[in-house]
């Protein structure tokens, strides 16, 4: 079985998936390699590997093979451009930035890309990126048109427009370590939208199981969380707390 069907089976066996991000910028890979051991332990569902800045080339590879051999949870690429991409991978995010100004990161790495994901053998998971306030990096790198916090009918808009595209995930992003998370009525106005077969991410900012579950609630079937794994001390039990909160 795929990764996407095992992610979309996980949504419908205990109502939502909790993924890992780890940015191979910020921490050296036998260091990534223990987060993702302990996030393993700690229940967490998948591993992502990708970062705005500085995620690419060597620094993935090293990093992906680390944590391929501390634990045994999939990886899946989140790459910014085609320097993302590694063969270690077992998935990739094959993203398009939806609300960017530059068409780089709607479609030209992806073009740029494609090839290698196909040469490589990486299963591709088509997805929505769509950026929302504050943003954080990737939105200033992505030239993001930031959706505004209180206008989620542009976010609704911008994921019907994924879906009938074809786009199977569509996520949302507050920007990494937001000091706002999306805010909830903007993932329940679009998982009303779009429904249940497209799988709506949410991202940015969340630090705890309460701001987590909050987004499962209002329709979120994947929860990220990246900065707050690089703050803690103790991995395992701060994703016991994420795990906890979101599944069923
Ligand atoms: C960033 O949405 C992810 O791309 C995760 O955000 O680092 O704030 O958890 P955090």
């Amino acid at each position: 079985m795929g990764i996407e069907d095992r992610l979309n089976q996980i949504v419908e066996k205990d109502g939502a998936v909790h993924l890992t991000l780890l940015d191979p910028d910020s921490q050296q890979p036998e260091v990534a390699g223990n987060m993702a051991r302990e996030a393993e332990l700690g229940g967490t569902d998948a591993i992502m590997v990708g970062g705005s800045t500085g995620a690419t080339g060597l620094v993935v590879d090293e990093t992906i093979k680390a944590i391929k051999a501390a634990c045994s949870l999939p990886v899946i690429l989140f790459p910014a451009n085609p320097g993302g991409v590694s063969g270690r991978a077992d998935a990739i995010f094959f993203m398009s930035l939806l609300n960017s100004r530059d068409v780089n990161y709607i479609t030209t790495h992806q073009a740029i890309g494609a090839p290698l994901v196909y040469k490589l053998g990486i299963e591709p998971i088509s997805m929505a990126y769509i950026v929302i306030e504050p943003g954080g990096l990737a939105g200033w790198v992505g030239d993001a048109r930031l959706i505004p916090r209180n206008k989620p009918k542009l976010a609704v808009a911008y994921a019907l427009a994924a879906k009938y595209m074809g786009m199977h995930y569509i996520y949302l992003e507050a920007g990494s370590g937001a000091d706002k998370p999306v805010p909830v009525e903007m993932v329940t106005a679009v998982k009303k939208a779009v429904g249940e077969a497209t799988k709506v991410i949410v991202g940015g900012g969340i630090r705890d199981g309460a701001t987590a579950r909050e987004r499962v609630k209002a329709g979120a079937d994947m929860i990220v969380t990246g900065t707050i794994v690089e703050q803690v001390g103790d991995v395992k039990g701060k994703i016991e707390e994420l795990v906890r909160a979101i599944k069923s």
